[in-house]
């Protein structure tokens, strides 16, 4: 296994305001290295000569590529110019220009959609390339495979010690409250929260509530990520996740009881399911030493907390 020291090293967290971003930067606080971050008003990543030019002045050491174009189903559904563009020219920019000014080691952040939409389950590294996208994300699936790829390529042709992950579905602190834009935790923390204030009975699921998706707290990926950046090197990119997935519906009855709301709940079929199920296999991760520590009812606390402290009001957790 190969072992990589983060002592000394200038770490550049591109998207260090985003929910994967922040956390990645919250865990390199307990490494022994300098953390380097720069304020989208400093640098447009969509802008290749800006990132060459920052990254040849900023002498940076090690890349966390957490800087993405995100959102839900719908988001990606509805603006695919935007997820398939901002993602390709964001990695595209930030892994030449890591080439180009010689940073020892870069980690990219991809996305368990890069797999087929009726991929065996739970989904190997392997299944790669093995069949068609699910359509709502496919553009945002194709940027990060082209992601995914840059890393391998220069690997390849210059020796470049560059690596990837693939995270399932995050929640947590940071998480993106929008209720049409963001992904399905931080939209039923939304919805429930807001039941539960105005005492409202029902809250309204997309889709049929079937689709089972797998869920990780971003604290975890963040660990995961650091893991991997000091003990991996390989072409191969790892998934990151649990390993355990649910029902939509199942989701939605947990973070009800998190919040503590005894309401039921109702589908609208007009919205879309998306792929029918999607759970990583995280054997290769395993293997290597690392598995997640957070079960999913404490993450769940942590992600409504963070809500109520920063985005929702202050109303206390019901015990
Ligand atoms: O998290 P989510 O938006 O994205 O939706 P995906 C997951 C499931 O939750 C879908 C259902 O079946 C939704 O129909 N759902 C139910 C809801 N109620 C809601 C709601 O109020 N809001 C939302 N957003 N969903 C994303 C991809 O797919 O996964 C991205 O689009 C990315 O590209 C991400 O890869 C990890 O899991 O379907």
């Amino acid at each position: 296994m190969s072992s990589f020291d983060l002592t000394g090293m200038r770490v550049w967290v591109a998207g260090h305001r985003g929910m994967a971003g922040s956390a990645i930067v919250r865990r390199l606080q307990r490494e022994s290295c300098e953390i380097v971050t720069a304020a989208r008003s400093e640098l447009d990543l969509l802008r290749q000569a800006d990132v060459d030019a920052w990254m040849a002045d900023a002498k940076i050491d090690v890349v966390f590529l957490a800087a993405a174009t995100v959102g839900g189903i719908l988001a990606n559904a509805t603006r695919p110019a935007e997820f398939l563009y901002e993602n390709l020219a964001i990695e595209t920019n930030i892994i030449h220009a890591a080439w180009r000014t010689g940073v020892k080691k870069l980690l990219f952040l991809g996305s368990s959609c890069i797999y087929p939409r009726m991929a065996d389950q739970p989904m190997r590294e392997e299944a790669l390339l093995t069949g068609a996208l699910e359509p709502t994300n496919e553009w945002y699936a194709i940027a990060k495979i082209a992601g995914i790829k840059l890393c391998q390529a220069f690997r390849r042709q210059y020796g470049c010690d560059f690596v990837s992950v693939m995270p399932t579905n995050l929640y947590g602190p940071g998480d993106r409250y929008d209720a049409e834009g963001g992904h399905v935790v931080a939209a039923l923390i939304m919805k429930i929260h807001a039941a539960r204030i105005a005492n409202r009975p029902t809250v309204e699921l997309w889709g049929s509530g079937t689709p089972r998706r797998e869920f990780l707290f971003s604290e975890d990926l963040a660990d995961a990520c650091v893991f991997v950046i000091k003990n991996y090197s390989g072409e191969m990119f790892l998934n990151v996740g649990t390993g355990v997935d649910r029902t939509i519906l199942e989701l939605a009855q947990c973070i009800a009881s998190t919040i503590g709301w005894k309401g039921t709940f109702t589908f609208d079929p007009s919205k879309p399911d998306g792929t029918p199920r999607k759970v990583m296999d995280v054997g290769r991760l395993r293997a290597l030493g690392w598995s997640a520590p957070t079960d999913f009812e404490t993450g769940m606390k942590e992600a409504y907390q963070w809500y109520l402290s920063n985005v929702g009001g202050s109303s206390a957790l019901t015990p």
